[in-house]
């Protein structure tokens, strides 16, 4: 089975109807949905995901952002799951990412940025931890 890691397919995208085209990314990458679920995150909820960039001076837009409407959340699982969603994602800043990365094809700016990916394994069993505890582990 490999790595367990969490991605959101942020409100924009969702919004703008390109969850499929997310998911697809992420299988033609060989990893597998081990679940997804639609919802509309709490601004306690995006706090604890983002808890790292509290101090930042973007962290009050960034929250307000996450709940502005309904987000896709998934957990995936695959060789090297952690770094193969990021690698799919590309960089933050949309205008920096690879041509074919989801943030170049569907990002429209560093916060609209259409997808997250969780960056370290202690970050992906405490993301997996805040929205599929049962998947959360080791
Ligand atoms: P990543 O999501 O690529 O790991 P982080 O952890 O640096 O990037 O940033 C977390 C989230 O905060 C990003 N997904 C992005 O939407 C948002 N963000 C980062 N930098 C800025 C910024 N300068 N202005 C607004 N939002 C930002």
């Amino acid at each position: 089975m490999g790595e367990r890691t969490l991605a959101i397919v942020k409100p924009g995208c969702l919004a703008e109807d390109h969850a499929g085209e997310v998911i697809q990314a992420y299988e033609a990458a060989g990893l597998r949905l081990a679940a997804a679920r639609v919802e509309r995150i709490s601004a306690e909820r995006a706090g604890e995901l983002y808890a790292e960039h509290v101090q930042k001076p973007f962290f009050g837009e960034l929250v307000e952002y996450m709940t502005s409407n309904p987000v896709l959340v998934i957990a995936l699982e695959g060789e090297d799951a952690i770094a193969a969603v990021r690698a799919v994602n590309g960089a933050t800043d949309p205008a920096e990412a690879e041509p074919g990365t989801l943030r170049y094809r569907l990002g429209d700016s560093v916060r609209r940025n259409a997808v997250h990916g969780s960056a370290t394994a202690e970050d992906a069993r405490r993301e997996l931890a805040l929205f599929f505890p049962e998947l959360a582990r080791g």
